[in-house]
Formats: structure tokens, sequence, C-alpha cells
């Protein structure tokens, strides 16, 4: 087993490389929210994960890009935070579909040698050279001719010194214990800092938020995917067998037009986006939700600090419980005491 080993590890990368596809392989809990649309993770997202006797603190982090707006800025100023906090950092890369034509080789042939991306070219420089750093290489299943990854592997390492390097199919939870098993080596010794039951430091409430935001990455596309943030106004659990946990959650967009999307012709999208989202928050719970959704317009608030901080964004937000409503009491027709960080006490 070795020695009692414990520390945070951060997953960079660019948008869409498969950094949330990691950390649910690695919890083997689908906790972070996927999507095909770049820059779907918005915030830092710890998960626990253990490899012998290492508690590995993974921390998912928002895709770094160019960013466009206030939000951007905020996503990418996170994982570059989360970069510098960490023990570990664990630099994903993902590997082209074939014939996939890539920035830096538009007018190539395919089958040409593959080449590490200019982005992240960019971001490894970021990296501070004393940041012990671990190379994966996502989506291996995209590349049959698996000669291709060596020539690759050996650009990459010409870049900067990586503790181990490492090809996996997140996807299909290949190689993603070996991302672990190398990560573990890496961290201090200490005692453990989580239970054993710990899967997050998050609370249901942030990903019930995440879950409603998830189901409309689904449901929607274009521009409304981004123009979207959930607030959740209420969150009430009562205790086990006292009955369903309470959720209502706003959807701010941007535009009336995106309003319209999202509700749908009668209501039929943003019922499909509530039944999809209220199962998975009830696999996170384990509990019979009950979720309401509203949808509200708001100006261009990614591009409003203040807009961003009252959505939750680069400032304490949904990370904190305020607004949580606690039952410590038995339920009777009252709700019990609401938390100690000045929640509302809400009727129902
Ligand atoms: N073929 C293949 N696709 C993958 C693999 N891992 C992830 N994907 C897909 O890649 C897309 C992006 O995955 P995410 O995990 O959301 O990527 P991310 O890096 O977290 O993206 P952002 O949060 O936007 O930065 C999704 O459609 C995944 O299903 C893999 O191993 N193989
Ligand atoms: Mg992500």
């Amino acid at each position: 087993m070795g020695p009692s080993r414990s520390g945070t590890v951060a997953i960079i990368g660019r948008p869409n490389v498969g950094k949330s596809t990691l950390l649910n392989a690695a919890l083997e809990h689908p906790l972070s929210i996927v999507s095909s649309t770049p820059q779907t993770t918005r915030d830092a997202i710890l998960g626990v994960a253990h490899s012998g006797n290492a508690e590995i603190g993974l921390l998912d982090t928002p895709g770094l890009h160019k960013a466009r707006s206030e939000l951007g800025r905020v996503m990418n100023e996170t994982a570059r935070e989360a970069a510098r906090a960490a023990d570990v950092v664990v630099f994903v890369t993902d590997l082209p579909t074939i014939g996939e034509r890539r920035a830096n080789d538009e007018d190539e042939p395919r089958g040409r040698p593959l080449e590490p991306h200019a982005g992240d070219k960019t971001l490894l420089a970021d990296i501070g050279e004393g940041k012990p750093t671990i190379l994966v290489l996502n989506k291996i299943d995209r590349v049959a001719d698996k000669g291709r990854i060596l020539p690759l592997i050996e650009a990459f390492t010409k870049l900067r010194e990586f503790a181990a390097v490492v090809p996996i199919a997140a996807l299909k939870n290949r190689g993603v214990d070996r991302v672990l098993d190398e990560v573990a080596k890496l961290l201090p010794e200490g005692p453990h800092r989580y239970g054993p039951e710990d899967m997050t430091d998050r609370p249901v409430r942030f990903f019930a938020a995440e879950y409603v935001r998830e189901q409309i990455l689904h449901a929607t596309s274009a521009e409304v995917p981004h123009a979207v943030a959930i607030t959740i106004d209420r969150f009430v659990e009562p205790l086990e067998g006292q009955g369903a946990v309470q959720v209502d959650a706003t959807i701010s967009v941007e535009r009336p037009g995106q309003k319209r999307i999202l509700i749908g012709t009668g209501g039929e999208v943003l019922k499909r986006v509530g039944t999809q989202a209220r199962l998975r928050i009830e696999e996170l719970t384990g509990r019979k939700v009950n979720l309401k959704l509203w949808v509200r317009v708001v100006p261009d608030w990614r591009k409003s600090r203040q807009d961003l901080r009252e959505l939750g964004y680069g400032g304490a937000g949904l990370s904190g419980e305020e607004g949580t409503i606690r039952i410590d009491a038995e339920l009777d027709d009252e709700l019990g005491e609401s938390d100690q960080d000045g929640g509302e006490q809400e009727d129902q």
C-alpha cells in the first residue's frame, strides 16, 4: 500500500478535450457535467478519488480559451488558480478525429504525423517549470493507427518535462487507473482529508444547478447553451422518509428569443429539461426530487461582473450554502431552522 498520501490535482486543458469525462471516470460516477459543447465546465469541481493509500483531490476546471466575455475571463482565472494551488497538474489534450482539420495542419493530408495543438503549446508554457505535470492524451479510440501516437508524445516532451505521459480513452474508462497511479506517486505524504464516503466538497444544490444546465446543453444549440445560468432559489431537504427534496431553480438567459427556444412550443423543451435534470439529481441524492423551473431574461449577464457574481460566478455564489434550508428537526407543518449562514426561512 505504501505510506498515506493526500493532495490536490488540477485537471487542465483546452475546452472539450475530456477533462470532466476523466474526472467522472476516476470517480466512477457522472458527477461533473459533460457535453460536446466547448466551455461546458464553468467552475473548479472537486472529486475525491483513491489509488492505493493515496487520496487524490481531483479538480475539474473550465477549459482554457480566448475569453470574449467577463464570464470567460472568470472561468480562465478559475482554471489557472487551480493549477497554481495544486500539488500536481494533469494536462489533458485530445487526439483529433481522423481527418479532422486543426488550426496548425490546415492544408496537410490525412495521416501526417500528429502534432501538439498550437493552443496546448501556449498553455504548457504557462505551467510553472517546477510543477509536477502529467500529460494525458485522451480520445485514443479516435486514432486507429496507434503508431501515430509515439511521435506526438515525443513532440510534447520537447515542450516541457512530464512526470509521465498516459494515453487514455476516458469515455471508455481506458487508462484512467494508470493516470491515478502516476498522480498518486507524486502526492505528498500525509493524512487523508476527506471521509471514505466523501465524493466532493460541493453541496447538492450546486449540482442541482449544474444538472439543469447540462440538460439545456443537450437540448439546445448555437449560442443558447452559453447564454444560460442557473440559480437555486429554494432547496429543501427533509429528513429521510419525510417527503421529496424540493428544488426551485431559475434559468437566466440573455435575450427573449433564447427564452422562447428554451421553453419550446407548449413548454415541451423546458419540460424535458426538467424531467432529465430531476432524474440526475435523484441519482445523486438517492431521494425523490421535486424540481420547479422558471426562465427569465438578464440582458448580457455574461458581460457584467455584478450579474456574474449574482449568478454565482467569480464569487462565493453557489459554492457556499447560503440560501440552503437544512431541516434539523422533525418536519411537521413548518420548516425547521435555517442554516447558520443566514439562510432564508421560507413559508411552504
Ligand atoms: N471519442 C471520445 N470522446 C470523448 C472521450 N472523452 C470525452 N469525450 C467526449 O468529448 C466531449 C467533451 O467532453 P468533456 O468531458 O465535457 O470535455 P471538457 O474538457 O470537460 O470540456 P470543457 O468543460 O468544455 O472544458 C464529450 O462529447 C465527450 O463525450 C474519449 O475518450 N473518446
Ligand atoms: Mg468540463
